[in-house]
This record gives C-alpha cells, structure tokens and sequence, in this order.
C-alpha cells in the first residue's frame, strides 16, 4: 500500500464540494491504488453542516479513505499538504460591487496563502476555483513566497470543457472527438475561448462551422455560461460541472496530459511568463501541457488572429484591473 497523500479542500461543506469530496475519496484523481487522507476546512459557523458531509463521507466506507480531518484552522488544514483545492470563497452579497467582493475574497485567500507558505509540503499543489479565481491565486501566490509559483493554478477546466461540449453538439460529434479546444484569460465574463486551433475528428473546428456562429453564439455562450445555470437552477450555480472540472485539472496536473483524457492539451490558469505579451506575474488561462512529473509548460506560438489578439488583449485588462484593486494585499 502506498504512503497516504493529504489532499485540503476548502469550503468542504458547499456545494461544489459536495460532489467533489466524494469523487476525491474514490480514488478517481489520484489513482485507485492512492490512498488519501482528507483535510477539510470551513468557516466555524459551516461546522455543523461539515460534520454531515464527513458522516456520509465515512457511510461510503472508502477503501482508499485513510483519514479525515475537518476543522476551521487553515494551519491545521494545509499541514505537510500535497494537494489543495480552494474552493470556499465569500459569495456576492445582494448590494455588494465588484470590488466589495474581490477584496473580501482577498483577505481569505491572502491568509490561506500565509498558511500554506508555513505549513504546507513544499512541492505542493494548489488549485484554486473560489472566485474571482485568477486574482484569488494571484493573491494566494504573492502571499507564499517561498513556495514555487507554479505550485499554483487557477481553474479554467469548465469554461474547456463547456466549450468541448458545445462545439460537440454543434457538429453531431462527441466531446472525444473534439481537440484542441483553447480558453484565454480571466475565468469570467471577459474570457476568449478559442476555436482557431480545435479540431473534430481531425477535421478544423473552423471550416464545420461559420464565423457568424462562433462570434455571435459559440464565444458568449461559453463566456455567460455560469448565469445560464444558475438562471435555469433557479438561483444555484454551477455545482457538479464545476467539481467534474476540478477533477479534471487536478488529475491531468498529476499524472500529465499525455495519459488524461485530454491528451492533447488543457486550459489551466498559470502565473505568465509574458507568453503571447501577457503580462508577467498575473494568472491567466493558457493551453499548456503537462508532463508525467506534473511540469507545466505553456504551448507556445500558435497563430492567432487579429480578432484573437483583441479578445486575448481584452480579458488581461480585466485581469489588470482586478489586480489593481487589490494592490495593497499582495
Ligand atoms: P457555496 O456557497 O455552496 O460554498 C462555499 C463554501 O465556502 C461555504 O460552505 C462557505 O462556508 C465556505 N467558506 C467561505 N469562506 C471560507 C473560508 N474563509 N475558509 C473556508 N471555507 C470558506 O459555493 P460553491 O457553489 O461551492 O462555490 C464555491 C466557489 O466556486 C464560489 O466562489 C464560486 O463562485 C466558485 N466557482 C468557480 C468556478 C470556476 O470555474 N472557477 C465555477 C463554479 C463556481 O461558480
């Protein structure tokens, strides 16, 4: 039997984790031979509900479940962690602007990055979905100094895969058969997902479909995806999606992209290089690809058009912008 791995996971009693938690202990990220002790941290109040989800958590009587420790101390959670998911954020509040809620978000994620600095195993992962989910990382970043910054990864799996899915249904295919699916920038409202390099089943994305379908259905359908679902669910968000999609990218980080479902390449926010001219230090989704020993590198060169460019520009002014308004925390 392998060495028990301890995965944190915050925000463990909402509902994202409600069916991430349950995917984690199956073994279904790290390998049905990893055995995994959970590390689960909520806010005091969310106790109670904690205790619940840990009661059923025990009730599937998980082989590979060698431990579970919930608590409301980040030290206690992130302690010689391996792999963390942030995924506990403060929602927006009725009433609440933009820049209420980045810089309430700042503060968790400033200190969660104090702690994981302090406690955390030093080759750490950590994926951060809570949002605004770039400028989270970047904050959790900054505050880590001495861990790699490219222990760190922002969460742009769903808005890949919502952009598989389309372009699957648009073309009778299956999300299988669709490669090369690219999301830039910022996970929100302003991201560009890209078809100009796609392919379905082998054939170029752009020649099945029409510009006029791309740019006025395929680009803002995967863009308001997030509304649309919480519009239909009546007020939830995107729950089950979103935890499917933090498998995802946790696994493929793992393991690497060539053994994944997505062997040819994933979206992934990553600290910039300046590839493509983006600005160095901020998180921004690029195509990367991961190798077996989890080293990330940004595919580079690829041809991207004049209408590309001005959506790329677009979502890292965003990205600059929410930076900026949370300066005095990094
Ligand atoms: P829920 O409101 O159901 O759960 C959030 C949980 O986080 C709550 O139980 C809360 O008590 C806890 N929490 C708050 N502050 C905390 C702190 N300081 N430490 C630990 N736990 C804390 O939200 P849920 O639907 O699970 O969504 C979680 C986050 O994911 C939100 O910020 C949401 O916007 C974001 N999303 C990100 C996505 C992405 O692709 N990056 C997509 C889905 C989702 O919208």
């Amino acid at each position: 039997m392998k060495t028990p791995v301890n995965v944190a996971v915050t925000g463990a009693a909402g509902q994202i984790s409600y069916s991430l938690l349950f995917r984690l202990a199956s073994g279904e990220v790290f390998g049905n031979d990893q055995p995994i002790i959970l590390r689960l941290l909520e806010v005091t109040p969310a106790l109670h509900r904690l205790n619940g989800v840990v009661m059923e958590l025990n009730d599937c009587a998980y082989h590979l479940l060698q431990g579970i420790v919930p608590t409301d101390d980040a030290l206690v959670a992130f302690d010689k962690v391996d792999y963390v998911f942030l995924v506990g954020a403060k929602p927006r509040g009725p009433g609440m602007k933009r820049n209420d809620l980045l810089e309430c978000n700042a503060e968790i994620f400033s200190a969660q990055g104090k702690a994981l600095n302090a406690v955390a195993n030093p080759n750490v992962k950590v994926l951060i979905t809570g949002n605004p989910a770039n400028t989270n990382a970047l904050i959790t970043q900054r505050n880590a100094p001495d861990l790699d910054p490219k222990c760190f990864s922002a969460m742009s799996m769903l808005d890949h895969n919502r952009g598989i899915g389309l372009l699957a249904e648009k073309c009778n295919a299956r999300a299988e058969d669709v490669r090369n699916m690219i999301v830039w920038g910022n996970h929100s409202e302003s991201q560009y997902p890209d078809l100009t390099h796609a392919t379905v089943k082998g054939v170029s994305a752009l020649s099945l479909v029409n510009d006029e379908w791309v740019a006025n259905e395929f680009v803002p359908t995967v863009q308001h995806r997030g509304a649309k679902v919480i519009e239909e669910r009546g007020g939830l968000s995107s729950a089950a999606s979103a935890a499917n999609a933090a498998v995802c990218q946790m696994r493929s980080w793992t393991i690497g992209t060539a053994k994944s479902d997505w062997s040819d390449w994933i979206s992934m926010a990553v600290i910039s290089d300046g590839s493509y001219g983006i600005e160095k230090g901020l998180f921004y989704s690029f195509p990367v690809k991961v190798s077996p020993e989890g080293e990330v590198t940004i595919i580079q060169d690829l041809e991207r058009s004049e209408f590309s460019r001005q959506c790329m520009l677009e979502t890292e002014q965003e990205l600059k912008i929410e930076r900026d308004a949370i300066a005095h925390l990094l």
